[in-house]
């Protein structure tokens, strides 16, 4: 099945693609396109090919507009118990689906096409911000799945083989990294050659690289309890660091003198932590005005950073093992001002309201994978 958004030019190549690769194989076949009312043409296009094809295409007209929605409907309505995901943009070699559906004879419960196992590859001419993106995203997610390219779009299941679907959160794009951690599926990697679309638009936008960090964040909790929200505060705590360094040192180059450098970049440095935290981390807590909550998590950052330095201080003067070996201090500083910082923001900052009775808040979030509101998709 293909979900499918503004890909009318597409759809025909990929069609006789399929044909091509599945007639002869002795595979009985079905190409489902699931359509998010693109209005391109794809319905007639579709039309057309399933005049001599079989294909079906299902028009979604309800919002919101999801790729992962899709995929999960195609799943639900096909005929067959086999199902292959992939994109229509040709991306996913279609000649590949062979050898996905036949390693589901294996040991496993899932086949993906990966680009980083051995034997796969990316098209040459990505650039190194592209290159440098997706391995980022590839690695944040290692963790949660036993794939090498757990970000695949690209994969063979059996349907009879997938948790209730209804229990399913995907916010975004990783469907399968989705199935592959709630569903805890054997996965078995087939190498493919990824190429870059030649029609047609990618959807991919800033906002889906936000819900893949939301995404990411609500499978650690599921996978790894509340250690994953301490985790993810973490990471953004270093994000920020970075911030903090290119600005120090940035402002520095621009001619700003050290200490008035190292004060100015403070503020962006925690201005996007105190961002990315509403947005990620503590992304199921209830929104509040920015002004003031930005205000606030100034002020958790502050007794944090008093923390850090002031442990330091006294560490490195009154404990003998400190005194020499300074370094400990400073990371053990890092740690006691994190923790705070992390305490403050949980209880005070990124708060549940105070004004919830009876903690009818709470009920949702202590389902950590609670489904956030709509505005906030
Ligand atoms: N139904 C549906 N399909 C979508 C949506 N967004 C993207 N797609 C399809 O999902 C596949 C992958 O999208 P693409 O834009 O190529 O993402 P990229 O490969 O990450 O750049 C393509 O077949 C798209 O047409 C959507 O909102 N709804
Ligand atoms: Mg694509």
């Amino acid at each position: 099945m293909v979900p499918t958004f503004r890909e009318a030019d597409n759809l025909p190549v990929l069609a006789r693609r399929i044909d091509a690769a599945l007639s002869g194989s002795g595979i009985e076949w079905e190409l489902i396109l699931v359509d998010d009312d693109s209005g391109d043409g794809s319905e007639e296009a579709a039309e057309k090919l399933a005049q001599h094809l079989p294909v079906r295409m299902e028009v979604r007209r309800e919002p919101p507009r999801d790729l992962s929605l899709s995929v999960l409907h195609g799943i639900r309505i096909g005929r067959f118990d086999r199902i292959v995901v992939m994109d229509a943009d040709l991306s996913h070699p279609p000649e590949r689906i062979p050898d996905l559906i036949c390693a589901l004879d294996g040991e496993c419960d899932m086949a993906v096409g990966s680009r980083y196992v051995s034997g796969g590859r990316i098209d040459q001419g990505w650039s190194l911000w592209r290159l440098l993106n997706s391995y980022g995203a590839t690695l944040l997610a290692r963790p949660l799945a036993d794939c090498s390219d757990p970000m695949s779009g690209f994969f063979a299941l059996d349907r009879r083989m997938l948790p209730d679907l209804e229990q399913l959160r995907p916010v975004g794009y990783k469907i399968g990294l989705e199935l592959m951690v709630r569903g805890r599926l054997r996965v078995v990697e087939v190498p493919i050659d990824f190429a870059d679309r030649d029609r047609g638009a990618s959807k991919m936008n800033l906002r889906q690289q936000l819900n893949y960090l939301r995404h990411l964040k609500r499978l650690y909790l599921y996978r790894f309890g509340g250690l994953a929200r301490v985790l993810s505060f973490g990471m953004v705590g270093v994000s920020g660091f970075v911030i903090d360094l290119v600005f120090y040192l940035g402002l520095q180059a621009l001619g700003l003198e050290h200490r008035l450098a190292r004060f100015v970049s403070f503020w962006p440095a925690v201005s996007w932590n105190w961002w990315l935290n509403r947005r990620v981390t503590f992304d199921d807590r209830p929104r509040q005005a920015p002004t003031r909550q930005w205000a606030r998590f100034v002020i958790a950052s502050l007794v944090g950073l008093g923390v850090n330095v002031g442990s330091y201080l006294a560490l490195t003067s009154y404990v003998a093992v400190f005194a020499r070996y300074p370094l400990f201090a400073f990371f053990l500083g890092i740690a006691l001002g994190g923790g705070i910082n992390f305490l403050v923001s949980t209880l005070y900052v990124y708060r549940w309201h105070s004004a919830s009775k009876g903690g009818s808040n709470r009920e949702t979030s202590a389902c950590s994978d609670a489904v956030p509101p709509r505005e906030e998709r």
